[in-house]
């Protein structure tokens, strides 16, 4: 565990609202509780909670938003979420989180995103990049200070964001979010997610932001297969996003389709294993994808809900499925060919990985 820990990372699948540290959520529960807004006790029973149905999960983010849904707690939570990543070796995080309005607190999704920067330039633990054309011209070395051996140098972390669609949302509020990201992208934002409780909302809704997004040159990351649903897993892959989550309920075809689009997966174990979307670790698609060598990153998904961290989720598939250290080093290194950010990122990237490599040796 230790020596996954001190592995550089990449993680491409992460909410915001669903990584949050327990202390946070519990300490936000207790203000609201004292202002009267929520029980506190009540809530403290839900937020502890470790085993939940993916019904369940979808209840806790209802509570969760009303925890975090004002500017000061959005910039709080984006620093220490990226913080909390960096701490563990995470190089490279695309974050993602849904644009959320409030008129009663005068919160657009344009002010909610601003605070999501702002907790960004918040970071101050860590050395943090995430505006896009960083083109200094420094040399790939001083990009480094991921230091694996001795913690005297400075942690660094690529931070780019991505805005997702809530299945619950209309057609136009999915616009509304995608010209948001269109409007955003010097400030990293480099594509959408579509994301929410699976069993709500139709593809057809999605589908003229989506693809109003791809004409501009957004990239796409879509949830997918979260539940058994045939025909939308089916008009997901055909619409050929440039990745996929969770890919849980997919059949033969469906299989055969993504192999053949060579679309990576976002795997997330313990959220599978949690919301009972897998029954069991042993069968996880995870064996099949990687003995296929199928492109795909291990995710945390929501770290803070499913009590986990991208360096437990490396040591879950490593005991599970028997990987040493090469193959888990390997895999680590793989993703940074997965990732939305250009060329000019991936390749400081390779360079942290091809010095760890050295150091790891
Ligand atoms: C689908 C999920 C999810 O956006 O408020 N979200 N959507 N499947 C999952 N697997 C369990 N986990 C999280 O972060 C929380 C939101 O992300 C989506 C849900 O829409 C949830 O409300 P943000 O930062």
């Amino acid at each position: 565990m230790e020596w996954l820990l001190s592995v550089p990372k990449v993680e491409l699948h992460a909410h915001l609202n669903g990584s949050i540290r327990d202390s946070t959520l519990l300490e936000l529960a207790r203000l609201l509780g004292e202002k009267g807004v929520i029980v506190f006790a009540d809530v403290e029973h839900v937020i502890m909670k470790n085993d939940r149905s993916l019904h369940e999960v979808f209840k806790l983010f209802d509570l969760i938003h009303i925890l975090t849904t004002d500017h000061k707690t959005v910039t709080r939570i984006t620093k220490e979420v990226v913080e909390d990543f960096a701490s563990e070796n995470v190089v490279y995080l695309e974050l993602r989180t849904t644009p959320k309005r409030n008129d009663s607190i005068g919160m657009s999704k344009r002010s909610y995103m601003e605070a999501v920067v702002e907790g960004l330039r918040a970071v101050s633990a860590v050395d943090i990049d995430f505006t896009p054309h960083n083109t200094d011209g420094d040399p790939v070395n001083d990009m480094i200070t991921n230091d694996i051996c001795n913690g005297t140098t400075r942690k660094k972390i690529y931070v780019r964001l991505l805005l997702s669609i809530d299945r619950r949302e209309t057609t136009e509020a999915a616009m509304e979010t995608v010209k948001l990201a269109l409007e955003m992208r010097d400030f990293g934002v480099l594509g959408i997610d579509l994301s929410g409780n699976p069993i709500v909302g139709e593809w057809f809704t999605f589908l003229p932001a989506l693809e109003f997004a791809r004409e501009q040159g957004l990239q796409i990351t879509l949830h997918c297969g979260e539940v058994p649903n045939k025909k939308e897993i089916n008009r997901m892959l055909d619409f050929l996003p440039q990745r996929v989550g969770h890919a849980c309920f997919f059949q033969e075809e469906e299989w055969k389709k993504l192999k053949s689009s060579k679309i990576p997966v976002e795997i997330c174990l313990t959220s599978n294993i949690r919301t009972n979307t897998i029954s069991s670790i042993d069968i996880h698609h995870f064996a099949n994808l990687y003995a296929a060598k199928h492109p795909l990153v291990l995710c945390t998904d929501d770290s803070g809900v499913f009590s986990t961290t991208l360096s437990k989720e490396y040591h879950l598939a490593a005991s599970t499925f028997g990987l040493g250290k090469r193959e888990m080093f390997q895999l680590a290194k793989t993703a940074v060919g997965f990732i939305f950010a250009d060329d000019g990122v991936k390749q400081d990237l390779e360079g942290i990985f091809d010095l760890a490599a050295k150091k790891l040796d």
